[in-house]
């Protein structure tokens, strides 16, 4: 990789620049690298040079003395090191990052003069950090919760920053409610309880008093709060933006990001085990991906809207509980994200990234929405107690790739040395330098829109049908979907100790489907509230008449893109496949097998008893990956039993063998096993749900495949694992979960 030099404009020549680490070069990571070090092979010194001699013993008044105060070298370490943390985030605190680019389809001239959209040969940097919401930093990767989905793209127009989660919609309709909706989740106040779940008093007694995140609290109770990967599952914008052209016209614009590999979840239990096993579960497999060329990619898509029809909809854009439904005005997928190159510092770029949807670039504005309005103020002012002042910017991974000339100055950490006298504008004595720049040759002017309004403290009645959008979703799932939505909220209600907010959560999803209500009060031991108007939710604090929720039937019965049952099925790119192995296992057949996953670009594993090098039927030697005690198959999207007697005697008699495909079983996982393996799968507690003629079929019931192995019947499996889950399984409560 050659050490291209950054450009003397950008200032950084000369820093830290000992080893550049290998990475795609384009403008970001050139001025990246320039920040970068790499103390291999370099001798150790002090922070202002000094070479070190020794690191082990403090300067001392004799050998058991003392320690002295004269000792600089200990107190600079010992300073620094008390002052290596910063605030978290108070939302998104936990998150992985991943550097990548972006690159248009083709021109988008004629809705956007954005540059980054109008020409297909510019290859944008971009550096996206995936999070969880209310967990704390070190919080687990699978809580139920919504996900953050922040995309910057470093464009020569300056940085613009899609600050998105992976739900279309959000839970309140104005900025104002933020704190509150966030005070509510996050642990309580007295006890600090619950860690990064919302299963509790105060999260359910505010939502059961906010009729309008009824839309929202349904997509955070359904799979998609439980993503199998970050890889796997859609962003949104969740505002409408503006979409502006170079004559000035605008357009409405919703922004989606799909997921070349499918939108994909895990089950709840599922999730509450990896909790334990690998909290680490989608940071680990993001990082392991790209480590491994499998690069994430996700296409953008654009729900474009002509000004025109501002209001032709029965709900208002500018409403955030909202959609737009993909039957009404269809997704345009303009362009591909792909993920590229892991951070080299977790801290200087995943946790110093300052994201804020106020960066934007010529060709994107803003829409009245009240929670995008809030938003605007909060990213940056959040930055300045996270970060530690107003310099954040000047921050390597904050840098935009072009130079930055204004007139403001110092303040804690200024790293830029500005030259010159003249710090003000307009000046004379510096040649009136920055100069600003006309709207033809770039500069950024608001989009002109007209506004004619009194100040007022209100929302349109527009704001208020809070449920028809939710009844859509509900409507839209497979059964299984709506299946784990009512487990979700029976299980999320069930740990509500106040029965008066689960009564109040009852009435709420009433309104939304009754079916819905009445399956999770039967769960909860309740019944359901007997009179239930539109406002029952608002009435405990008297909402004027002005407030209420109003009820409209929706025009639109269902939408299939709701659903994560109709997303693509048909890769096992980077999908993980665990092969259950033991001392004698057929070798022939575990390469079949093997060979044919990692051709499709799975990841595949070999699980025995115990680590180390292993004999084979053959007695050809191979090495375990891993034992049963590190290994677990919520870690796993599919199985294999191996072959051959010997191994297969030892798995049926492995506890945790057997466990291991129990566990594959119930969360509805592919399955599959050497016909001579047959009695491992006996010694599983779902042998006896199989159908009664089984050992004469090759495909022993959805989802489980036995007999021959050859190449048929790898292909059968990679089909398999291709479609994820068979949910079915779990009806009707076959599966404990
Ligand atoms: Fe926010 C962080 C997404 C509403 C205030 N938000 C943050 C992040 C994401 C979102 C992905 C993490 C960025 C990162 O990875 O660093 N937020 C959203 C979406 C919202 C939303 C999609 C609704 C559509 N947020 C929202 C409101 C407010 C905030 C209404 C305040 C009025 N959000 C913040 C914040 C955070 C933040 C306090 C915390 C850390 C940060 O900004 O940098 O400013």
């Amino acid at each position: 990789m050659s050490k291209k030099k950054p450009s003397p404009k950008l200032g950084t020549e000369g820093a830290i620049d000992k080893k550049l680490a290998p990475q795609p070069e384009n403008d970001k990571t050139t001025q990246l690298a320039a920040h970068t070090a790499d103390g291999a092979g370099e001798k150790m010194n002090t922070n202002t040079g000094l070479p070190i001699n020794d690191d082990q013993n403090s300067l001392k008044a004799g050998d058991r003395g003392p320690t002295l105060l004269e000792d600089f070298i200990l107190r600079e370490k010992i300073t620094h090191f008390d002052h290596e943390r910063i605030p978290e985030r108070v939302v998104h605190a936990r998150g992985s990052g991943a550097h990548g680019v972006f690159q248009v389809y083709e021109s988008l001239a004629d809705v956007t003069k954005a540059g980054f959209l109008n020409d297909p040969k510019r290859e944008t940097p971009v550096f996206v950090r995936f999070s969880t919401v209310a967990g704390s930093r070190g919080s687990s990767d699978l809580a139920r919760d919504v996900r953050g989905f922040a995309v910057r793209f470093y464009t020569p127009e300056g940085n613009f920053d899609l600050v998105g989660n992976n739900m279309p919609v959000f839970f309140i309709q104005d900025a104002i409610k933020f704190p509150d909706l966030i005070h509510a989740v996050k642990p309580e106040p007295d006890n600090e309880i619950p860690q990064a779940a919302s299963a509790h008093d105060t999260f359910w007694d505010f939502i059961s008093l906010m009729p309008e995140s009824a839309h929202m609290i349904m997509w955070a109770m359904s799979d998609r709060a439980l993503p199998r990967s970050y890889r796997m599952m859609e962003g949104f914008g969740v505002h409408t933006f503006r979409l502006i052209n170079a004559e000035g016209k605008s357009s409405f614009v919703k922004f989606h990001w799909k997921p070349l590999l499918g939108t994909h979840a895990v089950a709840w239990d599922e999730a509450q085990n990896i909790s334990g096993k690998d909290p680490d579960f989608h940071r680990r497999d993001l990082w392991d991906a790209i480590e491994s060329g499998a690069f994430p990619e996700y296409e953008l898509g654009l729900q474009i809207i002509p000004e025109e029809d501002e209001f032709k909809y029965e709900f208002d854009l500018l409403d955030p509980t909202k959609l737009v439904p993909e039957e009404l005005v269809p997704v345009q997928r303009v362009g591909k994200l792909t993920l590229n190159r892991n951070p080299d510092n977790f801290f200087a770029e995943t946790e110093q990234v300052a994201f804020h949807l106020g960066h934007i670039v010529p060709g994107i504005d803003f829409t009245n929405d009240p929670l995008l309005q809030g938003r605007l103020f909060s990213y940056t002012d959040t930055q300045l107690t996270r970060l530690g002042g107003p310099n954040f910017q000047e921050i390597p991974i904050n840098r935009p790739i072009l130079p930055v000339y204004n007139n403001q100055r110092d303040g804690f950490m200024r790293q830029t040395i500005n030259k010159g006298k003249t710090s003000y504008s307009p000046n004379s004595l510096g040649n009136n330098d920055p100069q600003q720049v006309k709207e033809a040759e770039g500069g950024f002017v608001s989009y002109r829109e007209r506004i004619e309004a009194r100040k007022e403290r209100l929302r349109n009645k527009s704001f208020f049908d809070h449920f028809s959008q939710a009844r859509l979703f509900f409507n839209s799932q497979s059964e299984p979907e709506k299946n784990h939505i009512v487990d979700a909220f029976t299980f999320e209600l069930g740990k509500v100790k106040t029965i008066a907010v689960r009564e109040r959560m009852l009435g709420i999803l009433a309104q939304i489907d009754k079916g819905l209500a009445t399956q999770v009060a039967y769960g909860l031991g309740l019944h359901l509230p007997t009179e239930i108007s539109a406002n029952q939710s608002v009435s405990a604090d008297g909402a004027p008449a002005d407030y209420q929720s109003v009820q409209v039937e929706g025009s639109l019965g269902k939408s299939d893109a709701l659903s994560m049952a109709n997303t693509v099925k048909d890769t096992i790119k980077s999908r993980k496949v665990a092969i259950l192995v033991a001392d004698g296992a057929d070798a022939d057949s575990i390469s079949v097998i093997k060979n044919k996953l990692e051709a499709e670009g799975a990841v595949v594993e070999l699980i025995a008893p115990r680590g180390g090098m292993l004999t084979a039927e053959n007695d050809e030697q191979f090495e375990a990956d891993q034992s049963f005690l590190t290994a677990a198959s919520v870690l796993f999207d599919a199985v294999y039993v191996a072959g051959g007697a010997n191994a297969v005697a030892t798995l049926e008699a492995e506890a945790n063998a057997v466990h291991f495909l129990n566990e594959a079983f119930k969360h509805c996982k592919p399955i599959a096993a050497h016909q001579d393996a047959m009695q491992v799968i006996e010694a599983t507690y779902f042998s006896n749900k199989l159908p009664p003629d089984y050992k004469q079929d090759t495909v022993l019931s959805e989802g489980i495949l036995m007999g021959e192995v050859d190449s048929n019947y790898a292909d059968l499996f990679v089909k398999m694992i291709a479609q994820h889950r068979f949910w079915e399984r779990e009806k009707p409560r076959l599966v404990p979960a």
